[in-house]
């Protein structure tokens, strides 16, 4: 008989907030892909349904405060939260429901992806109050920000065309009253981002890889924030080691349909060739589930 211990530990719980894109790429199932790959647990509350495929979005129907609100209430009642990742929020009314749950939860760690449009510009993933709200409220409770580069000119009012220009962004977000903001600048010559945590200017160069496969790169980014700060890391380093598995991620992404496919978020699964044995056919003694089923 199998007895099962009730003393495995329990990895952290990441909690996202965020759209549904049934093609998988973005969104709730990039962000729970990108946290069992860094052996945490992952919980999501949506946003919002999106009908997409790779092909784009095409439409987006929202979930309503309320249902939002029960969700994310549900959750904190029963289950400790380690850090939280917001993407898509839909509307105001979303936004300021996770305002008010942020509140309520006193959670440390808060990646805010503050998602404006889909990549393709084609469908607007938060409404223009929303987007006023975030810039005015949510931005002071999350502990760092993750903007791409039109994202960090709305929130920050200023025009980015070069590097000066995006730390004066960087700081810019801040005085508004985000803890912390990483610009992200894949859309730049050298994909190179800008952390400013208050106090100190960094930069994180990386290489610009030729990819058609990158649906999803800024969900996955944050989640992974996420999934090192609840792991214990500080800050830099969370976003050091993120901007790597990104990268690593996007480089061994594929095709699924006929538009820009996801990233491998468990390339690191395929680095190592499985141990002699796994995959052979069960042997004498092996666990019951294991055995061939013979119909
Ligand atoms: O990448 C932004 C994004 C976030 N969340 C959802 C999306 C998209 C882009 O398409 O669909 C659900």
């Amino acid at each position: 008989m199998l007895t099962l211990s009730n003393h495995n530990q329990t990895p952290p719980i990441v909690l996202t907030i965020a759209g549904f894109d049934p093609s998988a790429g973005a969104g709730v199932a990039a962000d729970l892909k990108t946290f069992s790959a860094h052996r945490c647990y992952g919980i999501a509350a949506v946003t919002a349904l999106t009908v997409q495929s790779t092909q784009g979005v095409k439409s987006v129907h929202d979930t309503s405060a309320a249902e939002l609100r029960a969700q994310l209430d549900a959750l904190l009642d029963d289950i400790r939260i380690a850090a939280i990742k917001i993407g898509m929020l839909g509307h105001r009314g979303n936004a300021v429901v996770v305002a008010e749950f942020l509140d309520r939860a006193g959670v440390e760690h808060v990646v805010l992806d503050p998602v404006m449009k889909s990549t393709s510009g084609a469908a607007d993933l938060l409404d223009p109050g929303g987007i006023k709200y975030l810039g005015e409220e949510l931005l002071k409770r999350a502990s760092v920000l993750t903007p791409n580069i039109s994202e960090a000119e709305i929130l920050s009012g200023i025009a980015i065309k070069d590097y000066a220009s995006m730390e004066a962004a960087a700081r810019k977000i801040v005085e508004r009253g985000a803890r912390a903001v990483v610009i992200k600048g894949g859309h730049m010559e050298k994909a190179t981002d800008v952390l400013f945590d208050g106090t100190e200017v960094l930069r994180f160069g990386g290489e610009h890889i030729k990819s058609e496969n990158t649906h999803g790169s800024g969900c996955t980014f944050a989640s992974a924030i996420a999934a090192q700060l609840a792991s214990g890391r500080p800050l830099r380093e969370a976003v050091l080691l993120a901007k790597t598995y990104v990268t690593k991620a996007i480089e061994k992404g594929y095709a699924i349909g006929k538009g820009p496919g996801p990233l491998d978020h468990f390339y690191r699964m395929s680095q190592e060739p499985p141990a002699r044995g796994v995959h052979e056919v069960p042997q004498h003694g092996m666990h019951p589930a294991s055995e061939p089923t013979t119909r």
